[in-house]
C-alpha cells in the first residue's frame, strides 16, 4: 500500500512538474508588460513609479520588522512567562515612561512613513506645466484618445483591442501579447511631461499603466487629470482597472513612447490621415 501511495505521488509530481514546465516554455516576459512569476511591482520608467516601487519595499520592511518585533515578544512571553514555570505576574500598571514610549514610537513610525509617502501623492498629483496634453476616453470597451496640443493636436482614434478571436477562444496557441495588444497604440515623445485628462462616456472605467505609476479612474462627466514623464523609449502595457462590464478584460492600454523624431514623423502621417478622412467624409456627405 506504501508504496502504491509513493508510486503514485511521484507520478502527480512528475505530472504537476511537466504541466508547469510546458506552461512557463509558452509564456516569457512581456517587455513593458507583466514578467513571468512577477510579484513584486514594475519599477518602471518613471520617477512616480520609481518613489511608488521604494515606497512599497520601504513600508514592506518597516511592517516586517513590526511583525516579527510583536510577535516575537508576545510568542517569548507566552512561552518563557508560562504558569506552569511557576512566572509570577510583574505590575506594570499604569507605568507611565512605558505608556509615553508605546505611543510616541508607532507615532514616529507613521510619521516617517507618511512624509514619503504624502511628498509621492502631491507629485502625482502636480499636473502643472506639461508639455502636451491627451484626452484619454474610456467607453464600453475600449479606448478613445484626443491629442490636445503639440504636433498631434487634433488627431483621435480609438484604441481597440487587436487578440484575435480564435486566441480567445482557443483555437490558436496564446502569444505573449495576449490580451494586451491593440490595433491603434497612444503615442507619445519620450522625456516630456503628458498630462493625461480622463473622463468616461458610458461607465467608470480606470486607465492604468504600471510602469507609469499611473492609475486615473474615468468618470462619467467629470475630468480628472493625472502625467507621466516617461524616460525610456519603448512600449508599455497596462489595462482598464475598473470593473466596468462584460468585456472589461478586453480593453488594454498600449503606449508607444518614441523619440522626439519620430514622434514628429508619426503626427504628421496621423494628422495627414485624418484630414484625408475628414475629406473623405465630406465627399460622401456632399453626394
Ligand atoms: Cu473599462
Amino acid at each position: 500500500m506504501k508504496k502504491l501511495r509513493g508510486i503514485v505521488g511521484t507520478g502527480v509530481g512528475a505530472m504537476a512538474w511537466l504541466w508547469m514546465a510546458a506552461a512557463s516554455a509558452r509564456v516569457e516576459d512581456l517587455p513593458g508588460g507583466p514578467r513571468v512569476n512577477q510579484l513584486n511591482l514594475h519599477e518602471g520608467v518613471t520617477t512616480i513609479s520609481k518613489s511608488l516601487w521604494q515606497l512599497n519595499w520601504m513600508i514592506m520592511i518597516v511592517c516586517t520588522i513590526i511583525f516579527i518585533g510583536v510577535f516575537g515578544i508576545m510568542f517569548y512571553s507566552i512561552i518563557m512567562h508560562r504558569k506552569s514555570r511557576k512566572h509570577v505576574v510583574s505590575k506594570l500598571h499604569e507605568h507611565t515612561a512605558l505608556e509615553v514610549t508605546w505611543t510616541v514610537i508607532p507615532f514616529l513610525i507613521i510619521v516617517g512613513m507618511a512624509v514619503p509617502a504624502t511628498r509621492t501623492v502631491v507629485a502625482m498629483k502636480d499636473t502643472s506645466n506639461p508639455d502636451m496634453t491627451v484626452k484619454v476616453t474610456g467607453y464600453q470597451w475600449k479606448w478613445g484618445y484626443d491629442y490636445v496640443d503639440g504636433p498631434a493636436a487634433g488627431v483621435h482614434f480609438l484604441s481597440n483591442l487587436s487578440t484575435p478571436l480564435a486566441q480567445i477562444d482557443g483555437l490558436e496557441p496564446k502569444d505573449n501579447a495576449y490580451l494586451l495588444e491593440v490595433d491603434h497604440p497612444l503615442v507619445v515623445p519620450v522625456n516630456k511631461k503628458i498630462r493625461v485628462i480622463v473622463t468616461a462616456d458610458d461607465v467608470i472605467h480606470s486607465w492604468s499603466v504600471p510602469d507609469f505609476g499611473v492609475k486615473q479612474d474615468a468618470i462619467p462627466g467629470f475630468l480628472r487629470d493625472t502625467w507621466f514623464r516617461a524616460e525610456k523609449i519603448g512600449t508599455y502595457r497596462g489595462q482598464c482597472s475598473e470593473l466596468c462590464g462584460k468585456n472589461h478584460a478586453y480593453m488594454p492600454i498600449v503606449v508607444k513612447v518614441v523619440s522626439d523624431a519620430d514622434y514628429l514623423k508619426w503626427a504628421q502621417r496621423e494628422k495627414g490621415s485624418t484630414v484625408a478622412s475628414a475629406a473623405g467624409s465630406g465627399t460622401g456627405a456632399s453626394q
